[in-house]
């Protein structure tokens, strides 16, 4: 004859224990996502979004920001899979242009008194790099381009203007973040069309000077003489007839953004 054993506690007044404790346990965690929610920074595109929008692209980027990795990389094409993209985007390009006197500004520590100015020859000089990848732009087209050109990081580097204390680093061995300036912002030389990026994509291997597109150098409509090619983001980023760089601690104004795109806009 078997007899049940007995409960060591009494079930009823455990499960109560228990709704109590998962009421503490669950009420403080909403309140403190609540708290964290309407503390939400919503500055980008002020007044075009509505707060909750602006709210959740602010998790987003912290998210893809906590997971974004120097090694993470947009994937590589075959040279036969490359197109020419659809021109997209003349902001920043109606005004004349005399490629002979072109230059493009670099500022960085010290600020605009010790802005370093390149002509094209100095870029060209610069390891050249090629690569075939996607061009994906918000209005829902993408194709793989052939791109050559430079890497940003290696201007970055050698001068060290992306670091805080002005001076060279390895451009495959960086020094951590810290060291260096958050944000990138880069504008045409009518500052007509202008973008900020995070420092991590902007000094990402992948993320070029772009000086032709197919083989061929870049077209004025482009972005001749030398355009941005940031593939970790969308089209949008990748701004073509690039006057000015500066490395900043203070998050840039975005063209797009103004109009109400994500600011962060990785992919
Ligand atoms: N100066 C400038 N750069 C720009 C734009 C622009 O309007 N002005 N448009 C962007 C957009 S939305 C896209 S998709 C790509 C398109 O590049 P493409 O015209 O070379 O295909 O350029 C980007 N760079
Ligand atoms: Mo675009």
């Amino acid at each position: 004859m078997s007899s049940t054993p007995k409960p060591s506690v009494d079930p009823d007044r455990e499960a109560r224990r228990l709704s109590r404790r998962g009421f503490a346990v669950w009420g403080t965690a909403v309140a403190a996502a609540t708290a964290a929610w309407f503390a939400t920074p919503t500055r980008d595109a002020a007044g075009r979004l509505s707060g909750t929008l602006r709210r959740s692209l602010w998790w987003n980027e912290r998210l893809a920001r906590a997971g974004f990795r120097r090694s993470s990389r947009s994937p590589e094409f075959p040279r036969s899979a490359a197109r020419m993209p659809i021109t997209n985007g003349m902001v920043g390009l109606m005004n004349p242009i005399d490629l002979d006197a072109w230059r493009l500004r670099v500022v960085g520590a010290g600020g605009d008194a010790a802005a370093r100015v390149f002509t094209l020859d100095a870029i060209r000089a610069l390891p050249a790099v090629e690569r075939v990848v996607e061009l994906i732009c918000v209005e829902g087209w993408s194709v793989p381009v052939h791109w050559s050109g430079v890497r940003l990081i290696d201007l970055a580097a050698r001068t060290g203007l992306a670091a805080r204390d002005g001076r060279p680093f390895d451009p495959d061995d960086p020094p951590p973040a810290s060291a260096l300036f958050d944000y990138v912002a880069l504008s045409t030389p009518d500052r007509q069309y202008y973008v900020g990026l995070d420092a991590a994509s902007a000094l990402h291997p992948q993320t070029l000077l772009g000086l032709g597109m197919d083989g061929k150098p870049l077209a004025l409509v482009n972005g001749a003489p030398l355009r941005a090619v940031v593939p970790v983001k969308y089209g949008f980023k990748s701004l073509k007839r690039l006057g000015r760089i500066e490395f900043t601690d203070r998050r840039p104004a975005d063209f797009w953004c103004e109009k109400g795109y994500d600011w962060y806009a990785g992919l």
